[in-house]
């Protein structure tokens, strides 16, 4: 997959994708990741991103031009309509789809080319919308300065389920929400660490009884924290 990252803030993603998983994807091409500076991409002499609102109003709006011009160098156009197959220009706003495991999986399996764009300011102008984002998104309800860590997030949730991103120690099989439910507790050594001690059933070798104790703690531990998992109403 090739990811593609648009902001005005290119060195704010300067190490982050250099750790654990997402640096081995990389390094074993899985991924390539790619920043661009979308101040590159405009014409005028301050170079500016950003204007007023038309209708008035407070805080400024993120320039449709060099958001179109960048992709329109990315992908050689800027119609929806004649992007090449396999690529999806995603929008991070507070006001998108709301990214979830789900979504995550989805991209994965079916992206080869991830154009991701940070907004910025108090919004970015429709027509970015209107023409050339096929999936605005949000990654949760709560507000953030710009879209710069939702990408972050994103591809990192996104990088982690590409074949072969995981090492053969480590699965995504069995994390939190991939079951529908949250990830059970872990323990390593010491069996005992300051007078706390592992639950037995975990040190006996019963592997059917470990797996109804994760279970059980898993359900336990959704329903103390998200019910709304859970398809019971009421969260
Ligand atoms: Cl993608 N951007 C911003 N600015 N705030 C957010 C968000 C995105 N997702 C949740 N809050």
């Amino acid at each position: 997959m090739k990811v593609d990252v648009l902001t005005i803030f290119p060195e704010f993603f300067r190490e982050v994708f250099d750790f654990g998983i997402i640096r081995r994807a990389k390094l074993a091409e899985i991924v390539e990741i790619n920043i661009f500076d979308i101040r590159e991409f405009t014409t005028d002499k301050h170079r500016m991103t950003d204007d007023r609102p038309f209708g008035g109003g407070d805080g400024m709006v993120f320039k449709a031009e060099p958001i179109f011009n960048a992709v329109e160098h990315l992908l050689g156009t800027c119609e929806r309509e004649n992007y090449p197959p396999k690529t999806k220009v995603v929008l991070l706003t507070p006001q998108g789809r709301v990214f979830k495991q789900e979504v995550a999986k989805e991209f994965a399996d079916e992206i080869e080319n991830l154009i991701l764009i940070c907004g910025r300011y108090e919004g970015v102008d429709e027509r970015v919308n209107e023409a050339l984002v096929t999936d605005e998104i949000s990654i949760g309800d709560y507000v953030l300065s710009g879209g710069e860590p939702a990408a972050i997030v994103v591809v990192d949730a996104i990088v982690r389920l590409l074949p072969n991103a995981l090492g053969s120690e480590t699965s995504a099989v069995n994390d939190s929400f991939s079951s529908g439910l949250l990830d059970y507790p872990h323990y390593t050594r010491p069996a005992e660490f300051r007078g706390m001690k592992v639950p037995e059933v975990l040190l006996n070798g019963n592997h059917a009884e470990i797996e109804k104790w994760r279970q059980q703690k898993a359900l336990e531990k959704t329903l103390k924290f998200r019910k709304d998992l859970l398809n019971i109403g009421e969260s």
